[in-house]
């Protein structure tokens, strides 16, 4: 009997939950709690951590669970990390679902970083006017260059005192996408922004503060993913299904006593 542990947290997460709801699969989604009203879901649901890799695996036996698939973001590195452990350890399926890294065009001014930190350093020694579109978590990396006026976008709003710098001297966002070009073009310009830092998160639900970037001649600090362990992976929500069903994707054979 199949049961899926959909790791999730992302559009396409949400996706594959209406997918494998309409299949009649069983499963259930996983937040990491990290948000206060995380979108509802068709699955059951679980928050919170496992309790590292020890902690996935026996969530896994205690839960009965067949197959997992990854749909985190790109820079839920330690997530990812976890699950190819606790899955070779229990011998458990895992396939990833995972969007392909957005890529310069025509017009683009981005500066490829490998980490947060490199993205803080690229930033103009002069005070300028920063969209950090990096969410919550990343903040503490510019906090040294208190030079600059930060809009912040956050899920939530931050308690206050919570930021690196002053509340009253950052803007602030409240919102958790998507995000359209014509909103970030609006919002760019409200705030007189000359430099943006975001994170390759890929999709389309927040590539419009790209478009809006590049409608404006904008410079964009652009971090890279993190490397991940080598694990199967597709980028389609059918392709998943029929993983679940044929125990291989589309066009490979089913590996040898796998369901
Ligand atoms: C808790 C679940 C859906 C999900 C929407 C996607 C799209 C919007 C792009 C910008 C960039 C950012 C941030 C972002 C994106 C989608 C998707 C995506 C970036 C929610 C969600 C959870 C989170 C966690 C949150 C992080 C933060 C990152 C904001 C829900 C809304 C900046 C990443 O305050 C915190 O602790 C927030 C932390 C991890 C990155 C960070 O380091 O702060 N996402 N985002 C999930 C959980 O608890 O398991 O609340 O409903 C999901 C989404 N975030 O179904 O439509 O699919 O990528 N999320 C980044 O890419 O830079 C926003 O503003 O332009
Ligand atoms: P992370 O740094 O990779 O993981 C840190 C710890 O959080 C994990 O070791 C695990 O705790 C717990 N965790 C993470 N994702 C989980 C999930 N889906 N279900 C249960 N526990 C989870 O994770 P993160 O970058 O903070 O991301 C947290 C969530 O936000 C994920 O669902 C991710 O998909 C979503 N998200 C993240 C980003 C981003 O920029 N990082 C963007 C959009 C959405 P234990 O070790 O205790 O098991």
């Amino acid at each position: 009997m199949t049961h899926v542990l959909l790791l999730g947290g992302t559009t396409g997460a949400s996706q594959l939950a209406q997918a494998l709801h309409q299949a009649g699969v069983s499963a259930v989604f996983s937040y990491a709690g990290v948000t206060q009203a995380p979108l509802a879901q068709p699955l059951p649901v679980r928050v919170g951590g496992f309790g590292g890799v020890q902690g996935l695996v026996r969530y896994m036996a205690d839960h009965g669970i067949t197959h997992v698939v990854d749909a985190t973001h790109p820079f839920a590195a330690q997530m990812s990390r976890h699950a190819c452990e606790a899955c070779a350890m229990a011998g458990v399926p895992l396939l990833a679902l995972e969007r392909p890294p957005w890529q310069p065009g025509p017009g683009d001014r981005w500066i490829d970083v490998p980490d947060m930190a490199a993205a803080a350093s690229v930033l103009p020694a002069e005070p300028t006017r920063v969209f950090l579109a990096v969410g919550r978590k990343q903040l503490q990396a510019f906090a040294g260059q208190r030079q600059h006026r930060y809009l912040l976008r956050l899920v939530d709003a931050p308690a206050p005192g919570s930021l690196p710098w002053p509340d009253d001297s950052v803007d602030l966002e409240i919102g958790r996408g998507p995000f359209s070009a014509e909103h970030d073009l609006a919002l760019l310009q409200a705030h007189r922004v000359r430099w943006l830092v975001a994170k390759n998160a890929g999709g389309e639900a927040t590539r419009g503060k790209l478009d809006a970037a590049r409608a404006l001649g904008l410079p964009v600090v652009m971090v890279q993913r993190p490397h991940l362990p080598q694990r199967a992976r597709t980028g389609h929500v059918d392709a998943v299904i029929h993983w679940l069903r044929h125990g291989a994707l589309p066009g490979e054979a089913p590996s040898a006593g796998r369901p």
